[in-house]
């Protein structure tokens, strides 16, 4: 177990877990230790891939309304449903990615507020109802790569963020915009207690630049397989930003607020040196402990189908997004 200030993202599963499931996983493999060879990290997410496989799905969320635009209804193998909500990464509810979809039932999502303030010349309050009245909701469906080499793809349901911006009108000032996840350690168990939730300071939060957030690439996302967000996954409203690693996908928002200065994020706070604040997707620029040239990608199969496949640069969004870095070192800037 390394000390709680040392953890990160791909390092996280306790070694006393580790080890007390390690015989039940290869039992479960049928596999010798040599199958677990493989780096800490990723060691522990073959493990927690395994425990997420071992549970029933999600129950569902409420249908919700959407259109589905033929441009976003990208022709790609789907990560299916159990997956989306069985792995997930939200450690306000723990480390494992079996630990979101077992413990995130204690988040009270009704009577939901997202507040949207700062440099702007109108800001709002909204809850629930009123987003889904103002901005209409589509299903686009969008690969998303975390930051621990595993993707998925995901049909989400959402709306452009850049709507909700343009409604708050932005003054000139406005260069950034930082988001919050809602701080309640009675319901999120992992901000009580620093073994729980990974070390991180709460609530979690999260940042883009203006332009970044007006890309309509850029969603604010409500639900996904065309239901309401289960806990896990973020619910009532999260960001989605198909280009960026998914940390960036800050879950769960109270608050979006606009600002002149570049906001600081959760993780860039824990390990400069290893989470940046772009976080851009890209095969070229290795993470310190880890290469990012390929990614597993989680489709249907099982624990041994695991396809090794080659990371794109912007996750395969290049041709949209590129231009808003044209003459940043992305070396330097990760
Ligand atoms: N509040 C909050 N948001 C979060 C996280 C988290 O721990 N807390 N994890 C991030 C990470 S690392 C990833 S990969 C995505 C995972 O989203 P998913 O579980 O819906 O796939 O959520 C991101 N948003
Ligand atoms: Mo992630």
């Amino acid at each position: 177990m390394k000390p709680v200030n040392k953890l990160t993202e791909a390092d996280v599963t306790p070694e006393t877990i580790f080890h007390q499931q390690r015989r039940q996983v290869l039992k479960a493999l049928g596999l010798g230790a040599a199958a677990l060879s493989v780096p800490g990290g990723a060691r522990a997410d073959v493990l927690s891939w395994f425990r997420g496989n071992d549970r029933p799905p999600a129950p569902a969320g409420r249908p919700l309304d959407f259109s589905k635009p033929e441009a976003w209804q990208a022709a790609l193998p789907l990560t299916p449903e159990d997956k989306v909500s069985g792995y997930n990464n939200f450690y306000e509810f723990g480390l494992d990615k079996a630990d979101p979809a077992a413990n995130a039932g204690t988040l009270k999502t009704e009577n939901w507020k997202i507040r949207i303030d700062g440099e702007v010349a109108k800001p709002l309050t909204l809850d629930m109802d009123d987003i889904f009245k103002r901005f209409p909701q589509q299903q686009r469906i969008y690969r998303m790569r975390c930051v621990e080499a595993w993707s998925m793809v995901i049909p989400w349901v959402g709306f452009e963020l850049g709507a909700l911006l343009k409604a708050v009108e932005p003054t000139s000032h406005a260069r950034y915009v930082a988001f919050q996840t809602l701080y309640a350690p009675d319901q999120m168990p992992g901000q009580k207690d620093r073994f729980i939730g990974g070390g991180l300071d709460y609530p979690y939060v999260e940042g883009l630049r203006l332009d970044e957030a007006m890309h309509p690439l850029t969603l604010l996302t409500t639900g996904v397989y065309g239901k309401a967000l289960p806990p896990q996954n973020g619910a009532p409203i999260r960001l989605t930003v198909p280009w960026k690693y998914g940390f960036k996908g800050i879950k769960s928002i109270v608050h979006i607020r606009l600002t002149r200065e570049q906001p600081p994020t959760t993780w860039n706070q824990l390990a400069p040196n290893e989470y940046g604040f772009f976080a851009n997707v890209n095969p070229h620029v290795d993470h310190p402990r880890w290469s990012q040239a390929s990614e597993r990608f989680i489709g249907s199969g099982g624990i041994l189908d695991v396809k090794r496949q080659p990371t794109q640069l912007f996750n395969g969004y290049a041709g949209q997004v590129a231009s808003l870095y044209r003459g940043l070192d992305l070396r330097e800037n990760y």
